[in-house]
C-alpha cells in the first residue's frame, strides 16, 4: 500500500497531526510524518515532495497555521493530492490559516479541510488511496457503519433521558 505522508509546519501542530495518525493507524494505512516548514526549512520541504512520488508516497497531508503556506508549497512541487489541514493561530482562531490553505491559484489543488480537521484530512487520504484497493475501501465502509451505529445509540439514550 501507498504510504500517506504527513508534513508539519511546526511542533505546536503536533496536537492535530494526532488526530490523523490515530486513524491511520486505525485503518493500518502506513504513514510518515515530518516537521518541515514552507517558511523555516524551505529546501526540506521541497524535497520531500519532489521526491514524494518515488518514495512511495499515495497522498500528504499539510498541517499549518497563521500565514499557512505549507500545502502550497508542497503541491507546487509534487501531483501527488495533498490535503491542507488550517490549524488554529493565536489571532484569528484559524481563518487566516484557512484563507492560505484554501486560496489556491488555478492549476495547483489543495484539498483543505477544516480548521483543525486532522481525523478528516487522514479519511480523506485513505479515501483516496481506496479507489485501487479494495479491502481499504471495505474497512472504510465498516467504519461509516459503526460511525452511524454510534449516532443510533446516542440517539436512543438520548430519547430516553429527557
Ligand atoms: C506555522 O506557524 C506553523 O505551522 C504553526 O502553526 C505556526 C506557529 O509556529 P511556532 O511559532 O509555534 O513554531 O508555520
Amino acid at each position: 500500500m501507498k504510504k500517506v505522508g504527513i508534513i508539519m509546519g511546526s511542533d505546536s501542530d503536533l496536537p492535530v497531526i494526532q488526530k490523523a495518525v490515530d486513524q491511520l493507524k486505525a485503518l493500518e494505512i502506513p504513514f510518515e510524518v515530518h516537521i518541515y516548514s514552507a517558511h523555516r526549512t524551505p529546501e526540506q520541504a521541497r524535497d520531500f515532495a519532489l521526491c514524494a512520488r518515488e518514495n512511495g508516497f499515495g497522498a500528504i497531508i499539510c498541517a499549518a497555521g497563521m500565514a499557512a503556506h505549507l500545502a502550497g508549497a508542497i503541491a507546487a512541487n509534487t501531483t501527488l493530492p495533498v490535503v491542507g489541514i488550517p490549524c488554529k493561530g493565536p489571532l484569528l482562531d484559524g481563518l487566516d490559516a484557512l484563507l492560505s490553505t484554501v486560496q489556491m491559484p488555478t492549476g495547483i489543488p489543495v484539498a483543505t479541510v477544516a480548521v483543525g480537521g486532522g481525523a478528516n484530512a487522514a479519511l480523506l487520504c485513505a479515501q483516496i488511496l481506496a479507489v485501487e484497493d479494495a479491502a481499504l475501501a471495505a474497512k472504510l465502509d465498516e467504519k461509516r457503519k459503526t460511525d452511524a451505529a454510534a449516532v443510533l445509540e446516542k440517539d436512543r439514550s438520548v430519547s430516553e433521558r429527557l
